[in-house]
């Protein structure tokens, strides 16, 4: 075949490839994509650390697009003008090869140097920014150690102590002051995880029996999705948490809360456990649990969830409370002043007042947090309540699982 026609129809080839592709493209994806606002996105960001990882990621992107065109431009250049134009220069032997030019040689190695100090400024001017706190704001800083287990983080609080229980500590929801800069000291438990909470800073390894740390900052109050980005197993991949940044009062009544005992409802004299049995139902396999479409902001909804149920049932919760410890899940689970003390699974003394369960994968409402104890290995592989169900020949009736989740909806 002819040079040319291979050339025309190559193009017409790609053209029409590259159309179907941008019409796929069109069609895929809604506006949030052209935006680049996903709940995970790093082009969106919303504190300065993740900032500053923006500015270092927009710096590589010029300089290499700036290559990329230059080299892009000069080997379309040369294609063109030294193609065979006859069959005759087609046939011919290739011309003789010289040495190369040392002044163009010369000159491309100047240009890389002076492309990779361009890269190499903003990288390490990022490098010690975001290492460690600036020193300037050190003395307004806010201290976290976060823990990775397979698969869910524990957050302590090292300043807000509770006497005669040591550091408060909660799971899978990280609330931190917004405007201030947080600093998480990161720990693991079994194999290396990684914080990682996009929008707000770059990831670092949870590695154990090694002491690292990162620092972050959310510049407004917000909702923020984050993710284990080590591959650590089964669950690894919803292995998720979420940031919660308050201002400073909400920050302080949330502390407040927190640092109580978990509330106790009791029944009044009389009151029967008439449990709501509508609310029984059987799940689907793959149900997924979690929804992209919200009616209110995250964060309002967030702060809806701390506030107690409407229409609690305090009788039935009584039932659940008892069933928390004769079905054993008081020896894996903390609930602060009820007499559960286990440490090898999420803290639950204010459960209640969280969005989401099983480390960020699905929402926490009634009939998740059914399908949850029902049967946790159904809804996240592998995970160690699962094992524990097994170990500890944990059954549960529905009418168990309906007084058990009314009384986790009751620790708020
Ligand atoms: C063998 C220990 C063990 C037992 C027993 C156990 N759990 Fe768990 N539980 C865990 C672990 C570990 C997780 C975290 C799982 C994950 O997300 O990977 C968990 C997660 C949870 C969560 C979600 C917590 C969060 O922060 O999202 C709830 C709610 C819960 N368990 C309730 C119960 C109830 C109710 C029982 C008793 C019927 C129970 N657990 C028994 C270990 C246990
Ligand atoms: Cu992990």
């Amino acid at each position: 075949m002819r040079l040319s026609s291979l050339l025309t129809s190559t193009a017409r080839w790609g053209r029409a490839g590259f159309a179907l592709g941008a019409l796929a493209l069109l069609a895929g994806c809604d506006y949030n994509f052209w935006r680049m606002d996903g709940h995970q996105s790093t082009i969106t960001v919303a504190g300065p650390v993740a900032r500053s990882q923006l500015e270092v990621f927009y710096v590589t992107c010029w300089v290499t697009l700036v290559i990329f065109i230059l080299v892009g431009g000069v080997l379309a250049y040369a294609t063109l003008k030294f193609r065979a134009k006859t069959e005759a220069e087609e046939k011919a032997i290739p011309p003789e090869q010289g040495h190369g030019n040392p002044l163009i040689e010369l000159g491309l190695i100047g240009a890389s140097v002076l492309a990779l100090v361009i890269i190499a400024i903003p990288t390490l001017k990022g490098i010690w920014y975001t290492y460690d706190v600036p020193e300037d704001r050190k003395a307004d800083t806010y201290e976290i150690t976060a823990t990775g287990y397979q698969w869910w983080f524990k957050f302590e609080y090292p300043s807000e102590q509770i006497a005669g229980s040591g550091a408060l500590t909660t799971g899978n929801e990280l609330v931190i002051p917004a405007g201030r800069p947080v600093r998480v000291n990161v720990r693991a438990i079994d194999v290396i995880h990684s914080f990682w909470v996009p929008k707000l800073a770059g990831k670092v390894d949870m590695i154990p029996n090694r002491g690292n740390f990162l620092w972050l900052q959310a510049d407004e109050p917000g909702y923020f999705w984050g993710q284990c980005a080590e591959y650590c197993g089964d669950s690894h991949a919803v292995m998720r948490f979420r940031v919660i940044a308050l201002s400073p009062k909400d920050f302080a009544d949330w502390v407040a809360q927190q640092t109580s005992p978990a509330r106790n409802v009791t029944p009044k004299p009389g009151e029967t456990a008439k449990a709501q049995f509508a609310s029984l139902r059987t799940f689907k396999q793959n149900e997924s649990g979690i929804t992209d479409k919200y009616d209110v902001a995250p964060l309002e909804a967030w702060k809806a969830k701390q506030f107690p149920e409407k229409g609690e049932n305090a009788a039935l919760i009584a039932q659940g409370k008892a069933l928390f410890v004769s079905k054993t899940c008081a020896s894996c689970h903390e609930v602060r002043g009820h007499g559960a003390a286990g440490i090898s699974g999420p803290n639950l003394t204010h459960i209640g007042a969280r969005s989401m369960l099983a480390a960020g994968l699905i929402e926490n409402n009634a009939e998740q947090l059914q399908r949850w104890i029902h049967d946790p290995g159904a809804v996240k592989p592998g995970n160690k309540m699962a094992k524990g169900y097994l170990d500890n020949n944990i059954k549960l009736t529905p009418e168990n699982e309906v007084a058990l989740v009314a009384y986790l909806q009751s620790l708020k």
